[in-house]
């Protein structure tokens, strides 16, 4: 068991490497814009993080195809998916929403350049992260059709029916109306569609059936609940070193959360029943590899960051 935790960790901290390798160089050098916009957008991508959701398409690439070619074809989504991720974490702690001063155990983006800037390299990261799916089409592994799939799923899953409608129905709700069921709707949009995006995108690229890729989603949606609930608790009971921020921050803005609607011991069995779910709903698929994701799964369950 501890030596299972060591290979996945092992395997976490070199693809994450591989992922910031490439957000590194991700926008053009000879691109004209103001330093500090650029200055801005590398502070945040650079500033740590899991790179959960990259990981994810290069593992879901990996589960459908034996070829190492089309794990490599996956790196641009890989980097569109965090730049997309980086931006919501960027206006998600602006004061107008939830007012942080740290994010990955640095001061937060506006505190460093100023509200403007910070909302200017949000935007600067949602954008290039479609120019990076235009890459990907320009590879010839991957065909503009492909590319289209991916594009279509993006804007639907980080748009307004996906993370951005979560995020506002978040900020809506609030202690003493939020049911279960709008909580619900409000984690599966804020946090799984990212993680469902990533889980297709890498199946996509590496030649999925229309049935992989379904249970690639079934499997998305679950993992991605499952990994917000387990943030929920992370936020009552974490250590603030590890998780790069303060906790009780829900507390503090009257948030609901799932320790808050159904306690914390059913909460925790909330976890296991949606990561066994997933599990089985991934060995249906007949995948060439599915192993990896099944990893990921009992990783993100267990996490303590
Ligand atoms: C502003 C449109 C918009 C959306 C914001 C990301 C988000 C939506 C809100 C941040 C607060 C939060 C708890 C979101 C749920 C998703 C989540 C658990 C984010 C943290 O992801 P990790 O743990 O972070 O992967 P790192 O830093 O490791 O990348």
């Amino acid at each position: 068991m501890a030596e299972a935790r060591q290979e996945i960790q092992h395997y976490l901290k070199e693809q994450a490497q591989h992922v910031e390798e490439t957000l590194r160089h991700i926008i053009p050098e000879e691109w004209d814009f103001p330093v500090k916009l650029r200055e801005a957008v590398h502070y945040s991508l650079e500033a740590g993080g899991k790179r959960i959701r990259p990981i994810m398409v290069l593992a879901a690439a990996e589960a459908i195809s034996n070829d190492p070619a089309d794990v490599d074809a996956a790196y641009p989504v890989a980097a569109a998916i965090e730049l997309i991720h980086t931006y919501s974490l960027v206006h998600d702690d602006l004061p107008a929403m939830d007012d942080d001063d740290f994010r990955r155990g640095k001061p937060t983006n506006h505190k460093v350049f100023g509200e403007a800037v910070a909302i200017l390299a949000g935007d600067a990261m949602l954008t290039h992260a479609f120019y990076c799916i235009a890459l990907v089409a320009k590879q010839k592994r991957v065909s503009a059709e492909t590319a289209l799939a991916i594009v279509e799923d993006l804007s639907v899953l980080a748009g307004a029916a996906g993370m951005v409608g979560g995020q506002a129905a978040d900020i809506l709700g609030e202690q003493g109306s939020t049911s279960l069921a709008e909580l619900n709707y409000i984690h599966l949009h804020k946090t799984s569609d990212l993680i469902t995006f990533s889980l297709k995108a890498g199946g996509r690229i590496a030649g999925a059936q229309p049935h992989q890729i379904e249970a690639l989603e079934g499997f998305g949606q679950r993992i991605g609940l499952a990994f917000q609930i387990q943030d929920d608790i992370l936020d009552l009971i974490g250590d603030e070193e590890k998780i790069g921020k303060k906790t009780n921050s829900d507390v503090n803005q009257n948030k609901v959360t799932y320790p808050y609607l159904i306690g914390m011991d059913e909460s925790k069995a909330e976890i296991k029943r949606l990561t066994d779910e997933a599990k089985q709903l991934l060995l249906s698929a007949n995948l060439v590899n599915p192993q990896r994701l099944l990893e990921l799964a009992d990783y993100l369950v267990n996490r303590d960051r």
